[in-house]
């Protein structure tokens, strides 16, 4: 079974919002597995770190101040196919162009606070959870309600 892992972090708007439950159980409901969850004060040198492919842009830096403007919920999140399925829960970066019933659809109205981030591939979700996470942070455990999730 292809079980991949995935970096998805709640935005500072997130947190600010009251919205970090109502992210957390769409992901929870889904039938994911949580590996790793922490409230996070990022530096700007990790924000930067983590964006790093988006340095070139015009953005970059009020993208910098955003992430780095609050706390934020970083979580690791485990299951078959996870990074393009968390990615469809998230939906389109623009919130305006975001289907309804996805959390930025949803939830959120501008690009510049668009709630959540989620990995957008394989390399990059083991990439993004070994940056947000050391070692011993990251829980092995059993859920015991899988088989009823996956048969
Ligand atoms: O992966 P995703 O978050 O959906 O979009 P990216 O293209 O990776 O951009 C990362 C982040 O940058 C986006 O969530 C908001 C911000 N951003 C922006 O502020 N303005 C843009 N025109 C494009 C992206
Ligand atoms: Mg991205």
């Amino acid at each position: 079974e292809d079980v991949q892992q995935t970096y998805i972090m709640i935005k500072p708007d997130g947190v600010q919002r009251g919205l970090v439950g109502e992210i957390i159980s769409r992901f929870e409901h889904k039938g994911f597995t949580l590996k790793g969850l922490k409230l996070f004060q990022c530096p700007t040198e990790l924000a930067e770190e983590h964006y790093r492919d988006l340095k070139s842009k015009s953005f970059f830096p009020k993208l910098v101040k955003y992430i780095t403007s609050g706390p934020v919920v970083c979580m690791a999140w485990e299951g078959p196919g996870i990074v393009a399925a968390a990615r469809k829960l998230i939906g389109a970066t623009n919130p305006l162009q975001a289907e309804p019933g996805t959390i930025r659809g949803d939830l959120a109205i501008q690009v510049g606070r668009n709630v959540v981030h989620g990995s957008d591939s394989q390399e990059n979700g083991q990439r993004e959870v070994a940056l947000w996470f050391k070692d011993g942070e990251l829980c092995e455990w059993t859920q015991e309600i899988t088989p009823w999730l996956r048969e």
